[in-house]
């Protein structure tokens, strides 16, 4: 394979999408290997064929604002792969929303849904409509526009949408509800359903518990437990509530949350009511994290700045992506960080991973790490499928052997010669020789 080649051609034709470069490298890189040991690979065209989304989808939504002024936002769906299953991810608002952004996300997202076990393709979608500092009114006429132009391009079985950042429960149920009055059906054509229309239970904290979950496997490799360790976390979303509770229950400490004003640090750990208290701070829609310091003294605000400056144990990204550079990567390790795990998409930066691998810190990458999310997406599916619910204990337990057996995988197929394990390539590896040879099985179709 010439990556070189691959990549030069890849940005000459995507000029300046460069998170999608980013995102494309970093699986080439890892799969060097694998792809030069298969030349059918090369004959069938794979990497050209898996790099390029099968669809791109854009529309204009208009709506309509509290005031009657009309404003008009760009939505879009990426439809990358469905050689193992419908398409299937979340849907991103956020005012930084671009093709970019999305095509880094669908295309990451092949591999993790395949990485799930989950019969699962790949795709995003989203808009760049800020939900900060809108009504609820507001967001409903946002999501129903959105949904006026997305549903014709999504099925239970052809492409299925969920959360990301800016899209929760409220807004899946405001998609959902236009999308049952257009079609005229109620299907799994949406997930991160409410509990009483068609959602299962754990997926609201399947990312964040999946993420710890992973880290646990990570630990076990080096004979560590979350006993007693201190965590960093950032984001106060989601993911990062899911995950502060998962840590709790297992016995560490989680010291700081983040958003994009600063980070938050609570020495005494944020644990309890601190933990639902993110959910209060999110759903002030207001943006930003300092107002934890004021509720619970003990804690500090670092206006500006990033959590990684703060000795931990363990570090959990769960924010955006590009939020851990070299210089926060060379400061946790030079603390003594002994795990890192992306509860995000693509966190650190290339030149962060670097460094982590460089020094052998257990590093997880957001594709095998935060992949809880989707497969209990995957498990909601099914269940609808069935026209059934499963228990918390159920969907839960069927959650940690998932998790397991993606950490499996990523032993498997990341063995060093040291004895440590490579996660980048082992999932990297694993994801795409599973999409590869489906692709090679389907046909030039
Ligand atoms: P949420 O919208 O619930 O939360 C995102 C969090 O990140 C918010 O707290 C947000 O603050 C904060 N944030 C945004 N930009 C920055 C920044 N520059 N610095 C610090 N914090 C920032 O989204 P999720 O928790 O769902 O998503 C978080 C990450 O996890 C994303 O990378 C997403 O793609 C990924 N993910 C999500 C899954 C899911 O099931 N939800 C599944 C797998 C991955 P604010 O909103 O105030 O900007
Ligand atoms: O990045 C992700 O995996 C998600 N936002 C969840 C996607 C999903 O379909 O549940």
């Amino acid at each position: 394979m010439d990556l070189n080649k691959i990549m030069n051609d890849l940005e000459k034709k995507h000029p300046g999408e460069v998170e999608y470069h980013q995102a494309v490298r970093e699986v080439l890189e890892s799969i060097e290997d694998a792809v030069n040991d298969n030349p059918q690979f090369e004959t069938a065209g794979i990497i050209e064929r898996l790099i390029e989304p099968d669809r791109v989808l854009t529309f204009k939504v208009q709506w309509v604002d509290d005031n009657g002024k009309v404003h008009v936002n760009l939505g879009y769906r990426v439809q990358f792969n469905n050689s193992i299953g419908p398409y299937k991810g979340g849907l991103r608002f956020h005012p930084s929303v671009n093709l970019s952004i999305l095509k880094f996300l669908g295309f990451e997202q092949i591999f993790k849904n395949a990485l799930t076990t989950l019969p699962m393709g790949g795709g995003k979608g989203g808009s760049d409509f800020n939900p900060k500092g809108k009504s609820d009114s507001e967001i409903m006429r946002f999501c129903q526009g959105f949904m006026l132009e997305l549903w014709r391009l999504i099925g239970p079985d052809t492409d299925v949408p969920a959360g990301d950042i800016g899209v929760g429960g409220k807004e899946i149920g405001y998609m959902y509800g236009m999308y049952k009055k257009l079609a005229r059906e109620n299907t799994g054509v949406l997930t991160g359903k409410g509990l009483n229309w068609g959602g299962s239970l754990i997926r609201p904290e399947a990312t964040g518990f999946g993420t710890v979950y992973f880290a646990k496997e990570m630990l076990a490799t080096k004979g560590e437990t979350f006993e007693g360790k201190t965590v960093s976390v950032s984001g106060f979303g989601n993911v990062a509530w899911g995950a502060a509770l998962k840590v709790e229950e297992f016995g560490g400490k989680v010291v700081t949350l983040s958003g994009p004003d600063g980070y938050i640090h609570d020495p005494e750990g944020i644990t309890g009511e601190k933990i639902e208290y993110m959910l209060e701070l999110r759903a002030s829609n207001q943006d930003i994290v300092a107002p934890y310091a004021e509720e619970f003294p003990e804690a500090s605000f670092h206006a500006g700045k990033r959590p990684w400056e703060v000795k931990v144990d363990v570090a959990l990204p769960c924010a955006t992506q590009n939020e851990l550079h070299e210089e926060d990567a060379l400061k946790l390790v030079e603390n003594g960080c002994m795990c890192v795990a992306e509860g995000a998409n693509m966190p650190s930066t290339p030149e962060a991973v670097d460094v982590f691998q460089k020094n052998r810190v257990l590093f997880g990458p957001g594709k095998a790490v935060n992949a809880g999310g989707v497969a209990t997406s995957g498990l909601e599916m099914t269940q609808n499928a069935m026209h059934l619910a499963w228990t918390r204990e159920e969907v839960d337990a069927k959650l940690h052997h998932i998790m397991t057996s993606i950490h499996n995988a990523c032993v498997a197929n990341g063995a060093r010669e040291d004895g440590t394990i490579d996660y980048v390539k082992g999932a990297n590896v694993a994801g795409f020789l599973k999409v590869a040879n489906s692709m090679l099985d389907l046909g030039i179709a």
